[in-house]
């Protein structure tokens, strides 16, 4: 729309177009919470068999998902084992840490921010 102001200036879609106009058009956002990756720290000492214990137990995987996640951990390095909610990766980084620590396992949980 083009009007002229009280004070008789031309408003600006009478202005020459430079490009340098300040962007204001919105888009409907509809914000998602952002999600945490869960990862598995390969070591020397941890068991195979209890690394596999560990993915059925606070992952919900089949033994044979689990042997594979293992086997990428142990060969890889480290492996992301799941991506959750920042509450949620936080508890299953604190339960894998504390079974660990109770079973005397040096194993390593953290999360990270997707
Ligand atoms: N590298 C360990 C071993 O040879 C096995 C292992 C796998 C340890 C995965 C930790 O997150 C891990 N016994």
């Amino acid at each position: 729309m083009t009007t002229l102001n009280p004070h008789m200036m031309a408003d600006k879609d009478d202005m020459p177009e430079g490009g340098s106009d300040v962007l204001t058009e919105t888009k409907p956002k509809t914000a998602r919470p952002p999600l945490y990756k869960v990862m598995l720290l390969n070591d020397d000492y941890t068991p195979m068999e209890f690394v596999v214990h560990v993915l059925e137990r606070f992952f919900g995987m089949s033994h044979a998902q689990s042997f594979e996640l293992m086997l990428t951990v142990h060969k890889k390095g480290l492996a992301v084992v799941g991506v959750f909610s920042f509450e949620v990766a936080e508890t299953k980084v604190a339960q894998v840490m504390d079974f660990a620590r109770r079973h005397q396992h040096p194993l390593q949980c953290t999360m990270e921010k997707e």
